[in-house]
């Protein structure tokens, strides 16, 4: 995918930073929030936000399983782009879309960036947040998007579940750095690194993760105790991709989540959370990865397998 430079789209890759061939993103370059107080830039409002997702990136994921948990469907509406071969990065479906606040018809995400601002160098990244009333992009980080949803409006939508409570906030933020590193970049790391010598740091990274991780459920129902927690949800799109995307796509072979009995059996407890599975749509993300265009550079042919049930019953209540 190319980026905007000075806000023109460009096809070359400079904003991918290759340091021995380990594959590293820039940082995101949107970073305002939305916030509860009437007074506040980016004030908490049902209607004004729009999310911009795509079914196959997990880091969107993050928030459109936030969008779902925190039953914002009514106040934040949902948008989804695509990559399609020859298109200039994340690509409306259907031949275009009008900008909400404006009367544009794009079609593609960089134009939102460029009416945001006009002359922005940046990559062009899912998920993104939407402002109509101002015109600009809140944000384009999932990490400070899913703290907004967790929040920012709660006097608009009904009551849910607060994934980062003050008591838990130390606790959480040291797991989230553990499995950032070890199991979400982890993966990309093994996916898309360009040396072996990378891809075997990333692998190797992985699944000692992997293996800590399931050692820590053998005690406990959560990453965190005996509650979810934002920690889950941002582990949750990687583990949900691995058996059917990342195990054999991004080369993350030596062992399934399916051979990992408490990592598995977390998985379906958190996929079994209510309004979970209508926004997991794995036979999409196997699309948008294995297909023409996106990331894996292979014939387009999806595979077919694994078929795994999520909805089969799992052992974590023996947590309480
Ligand atoms: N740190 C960002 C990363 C998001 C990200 O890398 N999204 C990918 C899709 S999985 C993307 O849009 N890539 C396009 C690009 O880098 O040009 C976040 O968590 O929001």
């Amino acid at each position: 995918m190319g980026h905007l430079l000075d806000g023109s789209w460009t096809e070359n890759e400079t904003l991918v930073e290759n340091a021995g061939g380990m594959y590293v993103k820039k940082p995101s370059i949107f970073r305002n929030r939305i916030e509860p107080d009437p007074a506040a830039e980016f004030p908490a409002e049902s209607g004004r936000y729009h999310l911009y997702a795509a079914v196959s990136c997990p880091w969107a994921h993050r928030t459109v399983l936030y969008r779902a948990l925190k039953k914002l469907d009514a106040i934040v509406e949902l948008h989804a782009v695509e990559q399609v071969v020859g298109g200039q990065g994340w690509t409306f479906p259907d031949g275009g879309h009008v900008v909400p606040g404006t009367d544009a018809r794009v079609k593609y995400l960089h134009q939102l960036y460029t009416i945001s601002d006009p002359a922005c160098t940046t990559r062009v990244t899912v998920p993104t947040l939407w402002d109509a009333r101002t015109r600009r992009v809140v944000n384009n980080e999932s990490s400070e998007i899913i703290r907004v949803f967790n929040s920012a409006f709660a006097a608009f939508a009904p009551p849910t579940p607060d994934y980062y409570p003050e008591a838990l906030r130390a606790e959480i933020d040291a797991m989230n750095e553990f499995t950032l590193k070890g199991v979400n970049n982890a993966v990309n790391g093994c996916g898309r690194s360009s040396t072996q010598a990378a891809y075997e740091e990333s692998f190797h990274l992985l699944f000692r993760t992997l293996d800590a991780l399931e050692e820590r459920l053998g005690e406990q129902r959560y990453l965190c105790g005996p509650r979810q927690t934002e920690a889950d949800w941002r582990l949750f799109p990687n583990l949900v991709r691995f058996d059917p995307i990342s195990y054999q796509g991004y080369k993350c072979n030596l062992r399934r989540i399916e051979d990992y009995p408490n990592l598995s059996n977390y998985l379906r407890d958190l996929w079994q959370t209510p309004g979970v599975a209508e926004v997991c749509d794995i036979e999409g993300m196997k699309r948008g990865v294995f297909g023409p265009a996106g990331p894996i550079k292979s014939s387009g042919i999806i595979p077919l397998g694994p078929w795994i049930d999520h909805g089969r019953p799992h052992d974590r209540a023996r947590f309480g």
